[in-house]
């Protein structure tokens, strides 16, 4: 059991375990993916400047595979904590699938971005919603730099390795973590640990005392910098644990 008291101050971090029950495959377990795949030829800035046409294929699959998903137990016990703690709470999700939303949690940071928008790679419009999985062989080109006569292509808004994170992702998550004092709590579900910010966050919440608590299949890189380990399906054990 998870025990908080009257001032503890939630921090969670989930990733791709967390959806994983939802039918939206992982990342680096089997099957998974970036099985069949090398992960900087589509998830960096210079695999998409290399071949934009396979980056845009891999990730309109992923779009037209999020048809009919939706959101599971591991991530309604999550609105159900929060809307107990409210302001004490937030969420911070390495997952692009929009399924804590979807859900019902409204103190979200999508460090990573969001597979249904898009923005332009050149000009700064805002990133727009955009759920079209475009077919084999289109890379769609931004209609605002066409209109200004240069062409440029739209990627998907989400962060790709060597580019920072969402810009206000982590002055929020400072912002929390000044407020909480030591208060903090740290959740962390159905990540690998392996990757940054995202994997230092329990690191911040022990440098301050806070206790920590990870909920994963089995046991990620960081393991042993948590308090409480519950190895188990997150749809399983997060009922349970946050009960
Ligand atoms: C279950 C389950 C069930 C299964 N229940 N559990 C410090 C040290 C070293 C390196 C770095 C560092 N700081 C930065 C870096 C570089 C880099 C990095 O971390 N590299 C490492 C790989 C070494 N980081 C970055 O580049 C980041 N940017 C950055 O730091 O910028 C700095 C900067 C500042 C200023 C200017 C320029 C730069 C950006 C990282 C972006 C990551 N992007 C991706 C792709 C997103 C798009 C997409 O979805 O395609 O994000 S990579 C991929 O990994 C994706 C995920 O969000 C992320 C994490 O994956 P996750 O969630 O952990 O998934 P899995 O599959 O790995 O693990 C799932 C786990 O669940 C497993 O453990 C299972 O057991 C478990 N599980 N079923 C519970 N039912």
């Amino acid at each position: 059991m998870l025990t908080l008291d009257p001032s503890s101050h939630l921090l969670v971090l989930t990733g791709a375990g967390i959806s994983a029950e939802s039918g939206v495959p992982t990342f680096r377990d089997a099957g998974g993916l970036w099985e069949g795949h090398d992960v900087h030829e589509v998830a960096s800035p210079e695999g998409f400047a290399r071949d934009p046409l396979l980056v845009w294929k891999f990730y309109s699959e992923r779009r037209a595979g999020m048809t009919g998903v939706a959101p599971n137990a591991g991530h309604r016990a999550l609105v159900e904590v929060e809307r107990r703690l409210g302001d004490r709470f937030l969420l911070v999700t390495q997952n692009i699938d929009g399924l804590h939303a979807a859900a019902g949690s409204e103190r979200i940071i999508e460090i990573h971005g969001n597979l249904m928008r898009s923005r332009c790679s050149v000009c700064d419009r805002a990133p727009f919603a955009d759920t079209t999985a475009y077919r084999a062989g289109v890379a769609p080109m931004c209609g605002v730099c066409q209109r200004a006569g240069t062409d440029a292509l739209l990627r998907p808004d989400i962060v790709w390795f060597g580019e920072p994170v969402v810009a206000d992702a982590l002055p929020r998550i400072e912002a929390f973590v000044a407020r909480a004092g030591k208060d903090l709590r740290f959740l962390a579900i159905g990540t690998s640990g392996l990757v940054y910010p995202a994997a230092g966050l329990v690191d911040v919440c022990r440098a301050r005392g806070g206790k920590s608590w990870l909920v994963n299949l089995e046991p990620p890189a960081n393991a042993h910098a948590f308090d409480e380990v519950a190895l188990g399906k997150a749809g399983d054990v997060l009922p349970r644990l946050l009960a």
